[in-house]
């Protein structure tokens, strides 16, 4: 008998820890599906054969590498998914639904060939329940969604100018069966549990929570909703429990409290403690489980100051950070939650508190990692440069609105609630729109908007992105928010960035009541791309250091400025085109996640910890030419946060530094091939080190016989190759000895930028194609006599049908090319060339020679290796 007993007993627990809960489960259905580039009807889907499928995996996007080739286009178009569900026995006792974590961004959505519903917005959940569209006879439920991610007025964004529209289920998909007895946030795609913290304080705070309980049976119920504080090491700290009486089909919202919590563990960037609710819908009488969740509490305070800038658990605290899009080199945006979870691991190993989710909700993988390891979210929704005037797009964006308070409610990392993103771009650029009109809707969805964060969650504040022009002041609308952000360009898009000081500073003068947060500043760069003149827009990485180093000191110097975020914690994919193509490359990371040198600037300016890194990450392949005996000397700057630094060059010293603002920067003379730089702190054992592997040219470029030489003309830029183990050197006037130009100027495109820009086809080098000599006369190169193979290179900036430029192209005085046309040669815009050829340089020099017939000769390059 006894044995018996104990077998059964053993029978049960075995079962119940196989059994999800109480019947319950949310388990993901990301394999499998079937997808299909072609826009069926509806009626025809399920006709179409399995073969005719391709069977892929989610996340998915069908835009994966369309902005990574040499054309403009991707793909917004119609598609379609399929996936077989296999629900087993049908219970009449559950209920079955589908959360869509993301679909990008209009989705039908089908079951068994029925429709059930439409959801607009590609960046936040939504749960489809399927219960009157099951057949319990068949063995398989076919689930089909069509996917429209063709630019639609009434769905912000309005349009792609910003980043794309990367079309597909780009997110996880989970099958949810649930007891008829649940907890219910159908509307809002959220798990129907709403934690409110208030009164927060070293000693205590108040929890409240708000939950939305349904009972789906078509009988009256009397449950118990028990609520458990764990703490972090899910110890029991606090427990309510009430009853509850549900009417048939009822829905009922109940609002539960806590008694004061004492003794709390506050939850900050440094620390970022987290608590656990644990919520369930139990059976009065025998306690069974019909619904158990769990969610994230953390408790802090905040403030917002005009004057003294933020206040994070009562003490003031700078907000330091970056932006960050969802973005991947060959994935588009269909990143897969440990993807997500390490930007955000980036983002707090450089040292970053704060980090901006522009310009859409993200990932909930996000969110959780950003509790946990204790950044400060600003989360928004996508309304950028434009709304539509339609009042359907009012709708849309008050539901997706409301989808990402709700949906993401408890997170704690979550300060900031934004909704706008430079809204006014067409009235202060007057693009063909009636300002007076635009302006007036877009304040009163400016309003609509803030009233409606303001009523759905006190416990945090709302923030707008604003543009450097007067329209937002003038206007009203930087009045509406809490917070005001200003994205700001100085030094890349307009001005010095030395402007940013008195634009804030003035800011702060004429409207002493906001508080001010700089939302965006940046600088694009390309890791091949170095320089020791920078200047605006050249995409050198030191022109990137010198903006941001300026931006960071600005921001901590300034106490009304509650904060920082630099414009973008990675390179993004984009659809217009600067030297990097079809990018933005104002990235702390590449498309990759590699860092580029600011990621340690930033180190260094907010890490407790010892940081030295010497900021030439990308940059160790040189070249120069020697000042004096066999060294030539190039400057290396370092960063850290320590006091000083020496930094020895193949074990010799070269100098210690007292370091100020973060970094200083050494003169270091360069032999040719291997130099192991090495930067120490004279008392810490921090150190780093870094190979630099150098071509030296000698001082007289005639003395010695060289291998080769390369120019990247009209820039005063290194390009560096590293796969082809190239560097151009930048350009510069003839110098007898040296080489240069003789005559002609740097190609700017308008005052301040040089060079040209857009996407070239056939090399992914387009930078060095975009600087060029206009109107160059000659080109010389004091090299020894011999053989040598050269190669021209050739872009045309100008395609208007009236413009030519011909001209003939001499070498050492023999005619190369006659009546050269880089249009005709080129065939269609865009189109770079390169001519290669080899001849013998007798006498002093390598002499090229452009002589205009029609316009003026152009150049952007020139390669020489000796034969
Ligand atoms: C901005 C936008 C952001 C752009 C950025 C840029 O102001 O808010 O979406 O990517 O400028 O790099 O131009
Ligand atoms: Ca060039």
């Amino acid at each position: 008998m006894r044995l018996i007993k104990v077998n059964s007993f053993l029978l049960i627990l075995f079962l119940t820890s196989f059994l999800p809960l109480s019947g319950k489960s949310k388990i993901s259905i990301n394999e499998g599906w079937f997808f299909i580039k072609q826009d069926t009807l509806p009626e025809l889907i399920l006709s179409l054969p399995d073969n005719s499928w391709e069977l892929v995996n989610l996340p998915h996007t069908w835009n994966t590498t369309d902005l990574e080739d040499d054309n403009y286009k991707y793909s917004q178009r119609i598609c379609w998914y399929k996936k077989k569900l296999r629900l087993g026995k049908i219970s009449t006792s559950e209920s079955y639904s589908i959360l869509f974590e993301g679909i990008n961004q209009e989705a039908d959505v089908y079951l068994n060939g029925k429709f059930i519903t439409r959801h607009l917005g590609g960046y936040t959940a939504f749960i489809v329940p399927i219960d009157p569209f099951i057949k319990p006879e068949l063995e398989e439920q076919i689930l089909t969604v069509k996917v429209n991610n063709k630019t639609n007025h009434i769905i912000p964004p309005s349009e792609i100018g910003l980043f794309p529209i990367f079309g597909g289920i780009y997110r996880d998909v989970f099958l949810q069966r649930k007891n008829l007895i649940q907890f219910d946030g159908t509307e809002t795609g959220s798990n129907g549990v709403y934690i409110s913290t208030s009164q927060v304080s070293h000693d205590g705070a108040n929890v409240t929570v708000k939950v939305n309980v349904r009972n789906l049976n078509g009988n009256k119920k009397s449950i118990l909703l028990r609520n458990t504080i764990y703490d972090a090491a899910f110890n029991k700290s606090n427990v309510t429990s009430q009853k509850i009486n549900l009417k048939p089909k009822e829905i009922k919202e109940v609002t539960v409290s806590f008694p004061r919590l004492k003794s709390i563990r506050l939850w900050s960037p440094e620390d970022p403690y987290l608590y656990k609710l644990v919520s369930s819908l139990e059976d009065v009488k025998t306690g069974s489980i019909y619904e158990e969740t769990s969610n994230p509490i953390g408790f802090r305070y905040f403030r917002f100051s005009p004057d003294s800038g933020f206040f994070l658990n009562g003490k003031p605290y700078k907000l330091m950070g970056a932006s960050r899009h969802q973005d991947y080199k060959g994935i588009g945006n269909a990143l897969p939650d440990e993807l997500h979870r390490r930007d955000v691991k980036l983002l707090k190993d450089m040292g970053a508190n704060f980090v901006r989710l522009a310009h859409y909700p993200q990932d909930n993988s996000v969110l959780e990692e950003c509790n946990k390891l204790g950044l400060i979210v600003w989360e928004e929704i996508p309304i950028v440069v434009q709304i539509s005037t339609s009042e359907d797009f009012g709708k849309t964006a008050s539901k997706m609105l409301r989808e990402m308070i709700m949906q993401h409610y408890n997170h704690p990392s979550i300060f900031i609630w934004g909704y706008m993103n430079e809204i006014l771009t067409h009235v202060g650029r007057k693009k063909n729109i009636d300002t007076v009109l635009y302006t007036k809707k877009t304040l009163e969805l400016a309003k609509t908007l803030e009233k409606l964060i303001r009523d759905e969650d006190k416990g945090r504040v709302t923030a707008m992105a604003l543009e450097y022009h007067p329209v937002y002041n003038r206007s009203g609308i930087a009045e509406i928010p809490m917070v005001v952000g200003w994205n700001l360009y100085f030094g890349w898009y307009y001005d010095q960035f030395s402007g940013l000081e008195s634009f804030l500073d003035e800011e702060h003068k004429k409207y002493p009541k906001r508080c001010l947060i700089l939302s965006e500043f940046g600088a694009g760069s390309d890791a091949r791309i170095h320089s020791f003149a920078p200047q605006m827009v050249d995409h050198s990485i030191e022109w990137q250091q010198d903006l941001i180093e300026y931006h960071l000191n600005i921001i901590k110097k300034k106490p009304y400025i509650a904060g920082g975020l630099i414009w973008n914690l990675v390179d993004f994919h984009h659809v217009t085109s600067w030297a990097t193509p079809q990018r933005n490359s104002k990235g702390i990371l590449d498309m990759e996640r590699n860092p580029k040198d600011i990621y340690y600037l930033f180190q260094s300016h907010q890490l407790e910890s010892p940081v030295i890194k010497i900021a030439s990450t990308d940059f160790t392949l040189r070249a120069g030419q020697a000042d004096q005996g066999k060294v030539s000397n190039q400057p290396v700057k370092v960063y850290s946060n320590q006091d000083s630094v020496c930094l020895y060059n193949n074990l010799k010293l070269i100098g210690c530094h007292k370091i100020s603002d973060y970094t200083t920067t050494f003169m270091v003379p360069f032999s040719d091939g291997s130099n192991l730089l090495e930067a120490k702190s004279p008392i810490s054992k921090v150190s780093d080190q870094l190979n630099i592997n150098f071509t030296l040219y000698p001082k007289n470029l005639k003395s010695a016989p060289i291998q080769g030489i390369a120019v990247n003309l009209g820039s005063n830029c290194y390009y560096v190759n590293e796969k082809k183990g190239m560097v151009w050197m930048p350009d510069k006037k003839y110098e007898p000895g040296s080489f240069g130009y003789l005559g002609g100027k740097y190609f700017y495109r308008n005052k301040t930028w040089i060079g040209w820009d857009g996407d070239l086809f056939n090399t992914d080098q387009d930078a060095l194609f975009h600087t060029c000599i206009d109107s160059i006369t000659g080109y010389r190169f004091d090299l020894a006599p011999g053989e040598y193979e050269a190669e021209l290179l050739f872009a045309e900036p100008s395609w208007d049908k009236n413009f030519t430029r011909v001209f003939d192209i001499l070498v050492n005085g023999e005619l190369l090319i006659k009546d050269f046309e880089i249009k005709k040669a080129a065939e269609s815009p865009w189109n770079p060339i390169v001519k290669k050829f080899r001849f013998f340089s007798k006498g002093d020099n390598v002499n090229f020679e452009f002589i205009p017939v029609k316009g003026k000769p152009l150049l952007s390059g020139i390669t020489l290796r000796r034969m």
